[in-house]
């Protein structure tokens, strides 16, 4: 199949709640899975999206563990996608969301592949949550199809935006309905968030002011309820959170 054929049935996938087999794309060399991400985003951007972002995938240990991956990811994300730090998140459209607590970086200048100093072009800091909802029956793909699958992305919240200082070994929790669902650090995340930068750069870049930089998950995601309240709190950088309203009738089989 063609890359835009790839790319087709995976946005009908996302666009109609209906997953796919996984394993069954053919695909099975990275560049040629970016080229399917990239004609993917192009639909969204065809709809009157905007790129806002960049995404890593697989930055910790738990998450390359919970999905039995080895490798760096990256996807793009878009103004489609974010959801108001405090806002309402609708899971109707969704096929088996998942949630992750993150660190979002907001570039102040140009990020450039092998910059010497990547945390020099970070304007901002933030507690981040990340929604992901493979269009993948399961969550079950291969790198490559979870890569032309613009790494699961759906939608992101962002808190408010500080000022950057030590990242290095923060505390992670992330809450549903006042609970505690998964607590983590900072250090998850490729060692040390701001080695993110770095990759970002280097699998994305040049990255320009203004671009959000989602740096990976701290913890393993968790399925995503309806009804809920979801808080992100990262220690002494502060805190993220929204409600989910209805999700649809029907769930992703293998959910
Ligand atoms: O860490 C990530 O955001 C990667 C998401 C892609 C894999 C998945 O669906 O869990
Ligand atoms: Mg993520």
């Amino acid at each position: 199949m063609s890359a835009d054929a790839l790319a087709e049935s995976l946005d009908t996938a996302a666009l109609e709640a209906r997953p796919l087999p996984g394993g069954g794309s053919g695909l099975t060399v990275t560049a040629e899975a970016y080229a399917v991400q990239e004609a993917l985003v192009l639909r969204r951007l065809a709809r009157g999206e905007r790129i806002t972002g960049v995404k890593l995938g697989f930055t910790s240990a738990a998450k390359m563990r919970q999905m039995g991956v080895a490798d760096l990811i990256h996807g793009r994300l878009t103004d489609r996608m974010e959801i108001p730090d405090g806002g309402r998140y609708d899971l109707s459209g969704l096929i088996h969301p998942r949630v992750e607590p993150e660190v979002a970086f907001l570039l102040g200048a140009t990020l450039r592949p092998g910059d010497a100093d990547p945390a020099a072009a970070v304007a901002a800091v933030a507690p981040a949550l990340e929604v992901i909802d493979s269009r993948y029956d399961g969550f079950r793909f291969s790198l490559p199809e979870v890569i032309a699958d613009n790494t699961s992305a759906a939608a992101y919240a962002v808190g408010p935006w500080r000022a950057l200082g030590d990242l290095g070994n923060l505390g992670v929790l992330l809450e549903l309905g006042g609970r505690p669902a998964e607590a983590g650090s900072t250090a998850a995340i490729l060692g040390h968030p701001l080695r993110a930068l770095a990759a970002a750069a280097r699998l994305a870049g040049p990255l320009e002011p203004g671009t959000v930089i989602l740096a990976g998950a701290a913890t393993a995601a968790v399925p995503l309820p309806p009804g809920t309240c979801v808080r992100a709190t990262v220690a002494g950088l502060g805190t993220v959170q929204f409600t989910t309203g209805a999700a649809r009738t029907t769930t992703g089989e293998g959910a």
